[in-house]
């Protein structure tokens, strides 16, 4: 038996997802991750287990090597810091938009504006791109309120049906990038069992191209 490898991956839709493409390529969890409440799932291949983490730590996860692989949104990308991750397969699921969303009929065109938003990093760079001045306020979660409640003249947030944005009286008014997730592998992993991880990625991406 080979060394385990270890898939983080976080619950929700990104699991949900993934397990199709992992189903494809011959692995099953043992446990139903909907109702285990284990954080380790150990699944039909004995070198082979699942890790259930909060999406925004699985790039820590596999950038320290505690993982070997993840799957990851690239928001939660575009928001890490390291460099100790590869991004060798988009899968092409949990797909969405980031954008830049105000109260309707608002427009964004001031010199300097107040944005809320979980993502900083990306809507720093995307109104220093446009040469607008924006300050950045941190939230961690329901962006939709801040405009509605006064905390800032818009948002930074994904966007897939936009019905939420559309229940809070909120619209578009710009497209920031096209999101999806992705196989992120370990760079010191990588190399070592290089044999290992390349059969697995190889078989990934033939599931999702099979998906299509
Ligand atoms: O645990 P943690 O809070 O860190 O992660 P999370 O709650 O963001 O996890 P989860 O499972 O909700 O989302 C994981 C990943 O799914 C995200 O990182 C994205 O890459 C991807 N994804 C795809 C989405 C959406 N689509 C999405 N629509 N994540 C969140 N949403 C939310 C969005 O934030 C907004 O509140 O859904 C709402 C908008 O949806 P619509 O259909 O109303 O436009
Ligand atoms: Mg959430």
């Amino acid at each position: 038996m080979s060394e385990i490898l270890t898939i983080a991956l976080s619950k929700g839709r990104i699991l949900k997802d993934t397990l199709p493409l992992l189903a494809y390529a011959g692995v099953t969890p043992i446990d139903d991750p909907d109702t285990s409440r284990k954080l380790i799932l150990d699944t039909n291949q004995a070198d082979i287990k699942l890790l259930v983490i909060r999406a925004s730590d699985v790039p820590t996860y596999v950038e320290y090597g505690a993982a070997q692989i993840g799957v990851a949104g690239k928001d939660v990308l575009l928001e890490h810091d390291g460099t100790g991750l590869y991004e060798p397969v988009d899968l092409k699921i949990a797909v969405c938009k980031i954008m830049v969303a105000a109260e309707n009929g608002k427009s964004i065109d001031q010199p300097r504006i107040k944005v809320a938003t979980k993502y900083v990093k990306t809507a720093r760079n995307y109104f220093a791109s446009k040469g607008q001045q924006a300050e950045i306020i941190k939230l961690y979660g329901s962006m939709e309120l801040a405009p509605i409640a006064g905390l800032a003249d818009c948002i930074v947030d994904l966007v897939d049906t936009g019905n939420t944005l559309k229940a809070n009286g909120l619209s578009p008014v710009a497209h920031i990038a096209d999101i999806s997730s992705r196989l992120v592998v370990n760079k010191a992993a990588m190399k070592i069992r290089h044999v290992q991880i390349k059969q697995f990625i190889r078989q990934i991406e033939t599931a999702v191209a099979k998906k299509k």
